[in-house]
């Protein structure tokens, strides 16, 4: 089971997470959602197509995106969560900010997706005042120069103690085990070779006890491997997705949910879990 503020959510079957990025630069729907009442209408689509939890951008971590203000990443992301939670959504908000988190939370927020695994001042705090559920990501280096060369002598065994660490910090805070979910963080100082590695290895990640959320959707390492560009990424997310699930991953966190669920189902008549 995954608490995450008033949804319980039973691991047994792979959950999918939505996502709807409001930003002006993300690297595949930067810009289209940016007018609140289209990434409204987005989340609504995604949720009607399957999703279990939106996830909620504001903050833009490709290389070289810029910063946002504290003003600015509440100003897009407040009103959806708002409204979102009023239609009973379980809403994730991706943000590194104790600030946005906190008013996320106020706002009805299920979850706190974190690419920096609440290690800013306070984040940590901000979560553990509430109930809602925390995505602890890992993540070498900073989003502008990350991808600049990245190094690990063990990559499995580096960013499986970090999470741990960071789950343990996070339950010595007073965030229930319950509350937690631990993500490699493809693509986030990770060379090609890095991510698959992390990808077969998701199983020693899922023997932690925490449970796993992947997200490979439409991402560099992808198009690497198919020489495709972003738009032409689905057959290769759909295909990363199940990968990931296959080997213990319990959320997939992606841009094209009615694809993914469909895949996942035919996955799930094949894999029956009694
Ligand atoms: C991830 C994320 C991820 C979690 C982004 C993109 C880049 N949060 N936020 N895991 N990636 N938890 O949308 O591809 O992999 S931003």
């Amino acid at each position: 089971m995954l608490r995450c503020g008033r949804h319980t959510f039973d691991l047994a079957r792979p959950l999918v997470m939505g996502i709807v990025n409001v930003t002006p630069d993300s690297f595949f729907d930067g810009g289209r959602y940016l007018d609140a009442s289209r990434a409204l209408e987005h989340a609504r689509r995604l949720r009607e197509d399957g999703a279990d939890l939106i996830d909620i951008g504001g903050e833009s971590t490709r290389p070289g995106a810029s910063p946002v203000s504290e003003s600015d990443e509440l100003a897009r992301v407040i009103p959806l969560v708002e409204a979102l939670a009023a239609q009973g959504t379980a809403v994730a908000v991706d943000t590194r900010k104790p600030a946005v988190m906190r008013a996320s939370i106020a706002a009805g927020a299920a979850m706190i997706n974190d690419i920096g695994a609440l290690t800013a001042p306070g984040a940590i705090d901000a979560c553990a005042a509430s109930d809602v559920g925390v995505c602890l990501m890992h993540m070498q280096g900073e989003p502008g120069t990350m991808q600049q060369a990245p190094v690990y002598r063990d990559v499995v065994a580096e960013v499986r103690d970090f999470l741990v660490a960071r789950a343990r910090a996070c339950e010595a805070a007073g965030i229930a085990r319950e509350r937690i979910v631990i993500d490699p963080g493809f693509g986030f100082g990770k060379t090609l070779a890095h991510n698959l590695a992390l990808l077969r290895s998701i199983g020693s990640l899922a023997a932690t006890g925490y449970p796993v959320l992947a997200g490979l959707s439409r991402k560099s390492s992808l198009g690497e491997i198919t020489g495709r560009g972003v738009g032409d990424r689905l057959p290769a997310s759909l295909a990363a997705a199940l990968a990931a699930v296959a080997r213990g991953a319990a959320i997939v966190r992606v841009h094209d949910v009615r694809e993914t669920v469909d895949a996942l189902k035919i996955w799930l008549a094949v894999d029956v879990k009694a």
